[in-house]
């Protein structure tokens, strides 16, 4: 392939990481995962922050917003008003998100913790209910019980543990499935990215709710690490979990170094993200990696860990790090083979052929489709980025394809899909129906299956086909 073209398939930004660099967003979407970020409702009116989060990341974990402290701030009051401003950012960018958190024993208001034992199952299933729906259909994924895990792997005894006991977990869960059955469903916690005992807790914790038949579809592995201290067994910790059929996901990565940080310091650090990023390219499931926090400017860090900070990609100024550079690398950018061929991470468990849609072979319109599939048990996302290769701007855009038999469209992004099987068209939105030639841009849709996860084999912009690759 062309350089030129090859370049065309990704979405670049120049000046933020030297020139006309690919993006942290299309490299991970290349290899069938995202790369997301945290972002809070103060850091919207930071202009320099959000032009680095709206374009390197396509996923948002709000910081805050959906936490129990701010969304039912007293009992049966609710408040989405922060946590819609974080969804409306991430719509506007072509961005999904991390719904984070309907239950933690922090950030949690004090009517909750007076409760009487008896009120509590009620306030939290009342809870869970009324702001998953409320988010239904805008969130990719809920945090749905939050570090539920002391150290040594017992389980906190909370608010919620002591009036319920460990079955409150199996409640919440149950509960947000049904508020809204297509959110991806997690536990998250931190301290259990390597094995170890409080790993091993989650595990059987994961273990016994798949075996109840409990709606549970992923872990989260928040990774707070400390300089050069990546467990080595991370890997392997987080595809044992991936193979118990949940997905697993790094969901508030930072690295955090005892100030003021050297040179050396620097470059040990882009070996840890480099690391973490390899880690979860490795693991079959592993579906996304999450910054906390954009650069060292609004991490967590400096106010949790005196002494301590440098713990991001960005720095101060919002300049890309060592540690971006070296994400950027472990990601594929500068690899020969183009970045934008990547098979689905898991093999779909049966080989069945799609029963319609001839592949392009010939004569292709002026648009190109580069697709990534990321697949699991009877699930996948497909992310698509659509380029207008012709010489003139499209106003308006449809792209037409056909799911492979079995699929069925459940919610999608960036775009209005109709039907949801068979053959599909997916139509712009109002802020993206206008491509540029050489624009792209970004959609996607996520769907289950019956066990053929291929990806469309011919897609069609506007009528005319597009070439793939
Ligand atoms: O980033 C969040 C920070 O603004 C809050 O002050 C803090 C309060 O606990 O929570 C931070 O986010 C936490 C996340 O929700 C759960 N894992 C640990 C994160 C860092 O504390």
């Amino acid at each position: 392939m062309a350089a030129a073209a090859a370049a065309a398939l990704l979405v670049s930004t120049v000046g933020q990481a030297g020139a006309a660099s690919p993006t942290l967003r299309s490299l991970a979407e290349a290899k069938g995962i995202y790369f997301g970020t945290a972002l809070t409702q103060g850091n919207l009116s930071n202009s320099t922050l959000t032009a680095v989060a709206g374009t390197q990341f396509d996923m948002v974990t709000p910081g805050n917003e959906m936490k129990w402290d701010t969304t039912e701030p007293s009992n049966g009051t609710y408040n989405f008003g922060p946590g819609d401003q974080i969804v409306a950012f991430a719509t506007a960018h072509g961005m999904r998100v991390r719904g984070h958190n309907l239950v933690w024993h922090s950030q949690l208001p004090s009517w909750v913790t007076s409760l009487p034992t008896s009120q509590v199952q009620g306030a939290m299933e009342a809870h869970i209910t009324t702001e998953a729906t409320h988010y239904k259909g805008q969130v990719y994924a809920w945090d749905v019980v939050n570090e539920p895990f002391n150290d040594d792997g017992s389980l906190r005894q909370d608010v919620f543990y002591n009036a319920m006991g460990s079955g409150y977990i199996a409640d919440a869960l149950r509960t947000a499935h049904a508020a809204d059955p297509n959110a991806k469903l997690y536990l998250n916690d931190y301290n259990i990215e390597g094995t170890g005992a409080k790993s091993n807790a989650m595990y059987s914790l994961v273990q016994s709710l798949k075996a109840q038949g409990v709606p549970i579809d992923g872990v989260g592995f928040e990774s707070h690490f400390i300089l050069g201290q990546v467990p080595s067994t991370m890997q392997a910790n987080m595809q044992r979990f991936a193979a118990l059929g949940v997905n697993v996901a790094v969901t508030e990565l930072d690295d955090r170094i005892q100030l003021p940080a050297s040179s050396a310091n620097l470059a040990q650090q882009a070996t840890d993200y480099a690391t973490v990023v390899k880690d979860c390219l490795a693991v079959s499931g592993c579906v996304g990696v999450s910054q906390w926090g954009v650069g060292d400017a609004d991490s967590w860090i400096p106010s949790a860990f005196s002494g301590y900070g440098a713990a991001t990609m960005y720095d101060n100024n919002y300049q890309p790090k060592p540690a971006y550079t070296a994400t950027a690398t472990a990601l594929g950018s500068g690899s020969t083979a183009p970045p934008t061929t990547a098979p689905p991470t898991t093999t779909p468990p049966t080989t069945t052929p799609p029963t319609t849609a001839p592949p392009t072979t010939g004569a292709a319109g002026s648009c190109k489709v580069a697709n990534a599939v990321n697949a699991w048990n009877n699930g996948l996302t497909e992310n698509i980025t659509l380029t207008n290769t012709g010489s003139s701007t499209v106003n308006g855009w449809s792209l037409g394809f056909t799911l492979a038999a079995g699929q069925t469209i459940t919610s999608g992004w960036n775009a209005a899909y109709t039907p949801s099987t068979g053959a599909v068209t997916a139509t712009n939105l109002s802020y993206n129906g206008t491509l540029a030639p050489g624009g792209s841009t970004a959609i996607g849709f996520q769907a289950t299956h019956t066990g053929n996860a291929s990806a469309p084999t011919a897609y069609t912009l506007n009528g005319v086909a597009c070439s793939i690759g």
